[in-house]
């Protein structure tokens, strides 16, 4: 999965960036070039799975994550700079919910609405340019272009509306087309308030205000502060997210609602050589699960022997559980749920 940082100039981005990324990509400070790194997902789940099963490794999910420039006053650079993002799957929006002496009190409200507008003018731009394109060639014979065309009125009616493309229904064909064209409004979005270092909790006002804005899913952090953990070995960060009143760092917060806008769930795979996540549209069936995988375990899917990762943690062990007549199996039917535990059964 790729997930695109956006927001207004100074709020942190570059910032929650070296945090989620663990200061592993050096970034340059002033450049209008993105920045891009592999996050690895941190997981309070997966860590508990190999203290209860013996491994060689444990292997995180991971996420690719873009960091893009502030642009002054936005317009055509902005654009220029957005267009860096447009093949993210999904955006993470970071508001400054802290006081800034440079750039004034937080004002997340009109911050999330400039950043908002600035999107819609972007994809605006975009539209336009492409129905003009679609009509030429729609002209002909070209079934493909009208189709497109009906797409992309229908895109430009809503967003000379001042709607984002994400409000309306499309279909899968029609969303197929909204993708190649990177709409930003369209893809999934994630209300970041990165609050100040004095207010962790994420109990001030404007805080309040990014959860409101949000449709139900958003992330309160303290990019700087997570900037600093993350430098810190892996014992020390344990024990710095405590004296915070933290369970897990960033970008664990991140990813959980990364997956919650993203309609995603996590399984796991646990075995002597490795302990995995897998990262897989919630509730898909099994066998698409275990294409994840590999496509053979798909290709030649015969069942899914599995248990939550609850009852790992309940019962000790998997012959545990086997004895306690919970290890179920699961037929080609099967919808995955979040935090299983699985073999696949598979021939090829
Ligand atoms: N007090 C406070 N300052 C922060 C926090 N997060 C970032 N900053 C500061 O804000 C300034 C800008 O941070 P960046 O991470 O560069 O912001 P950005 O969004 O990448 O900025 P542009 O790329 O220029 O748009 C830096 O001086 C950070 O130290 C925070 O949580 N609290
Ligand atoms: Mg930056």
């Amino acid at each position: 999965m790729d997930c695109g940082l956006i927001g207004r100039l100074g709020v942190g981005k570059t910032t929650l960036f070296q945090a989620l990324t663990a200061h592993k990509v050096p970034v340059t400070p002033g450049s209008m070039k993105p920045n891009m790194g592999i996050a690895d997902i941190t997981d309070v789940r997966l860590d508990r799975i190999a203290e209860f099963v013996p491994t060689q490794k444990v292997i995180p999910a991971t996420v690719r994550v873009v960091d893009i420039p502030g642009v002054p006053g936005g317009g055509d650079t902005l654009g220029q700079v957005l267009a860096h993002i447009r093949t993210v799957d999904a955006l993470a929006h970071v508001v400054r919910c802290w006081d800034d002496p440079g750039l004034g009190p937080a004002d997340p409200a009109s911050d999330i609405e400039a950043m908002d507008s600035e999107l819609l003018l972007s994809d605006l731009v975009v539209v336009e340019g492409a129905i003009d394109k679609a009509s030429r060639a729609a002209r002909g014979q070209d079934v493909d272009a009208k189709q497109r065309l009906a797409v992309l009125t229908k895109a430009d009616a809503l967003l000379q509306e001042g709607e984002a493309l994400r409000s309306a229904h499309w279909d899968d064909t029609e969303e197929a087309v909204l993708r190649s064209y990177g709409f930003m409004t369209a893809k999934p979005v994630l209300l970041v308030a990165n609050v100040s270092e004095d207010d962790i909790g994420g109990r001030c006002a404007a805080a309040a205000i990014v959860r409101d804005a949000s449709s139900g899913t958003s992330v309160e952090l303290c990019a700087m502060v997570e900037s600093e953990v993350a430098e810190l070995e892996a014992a020390d960060r344990v024990e710095m997210l405590e004296s915070m009143g933290l369970v897990q760092p960033a970008i664990g917060a991140l990813a959980a609602g990364m997956n919650e806008v993203l309609g995603l769930s996590t399984f796991y795979t646990a075995g002597d050589k490795e302990v995995r996540a897998w990262v897989i549209p919630a509730h898909c069936p099994a066998p698409e699960a275990a294409g994840v995988i590999h496509s053979d375990i798909q290709r030649g899917f015969i069942r899914a022997e599995c248990f939550a990762c609850d009852e790992l943690f309940e019962f000790g062990s998997e012959k545990s559980i086997k004895e306690a007549g919970r290890l179920r199996s699961e037929g080609k039917g099967y919808a995955m749920q979040d935090g299983d535990v699985v073999h696949f059964l598979f021939n090829v």
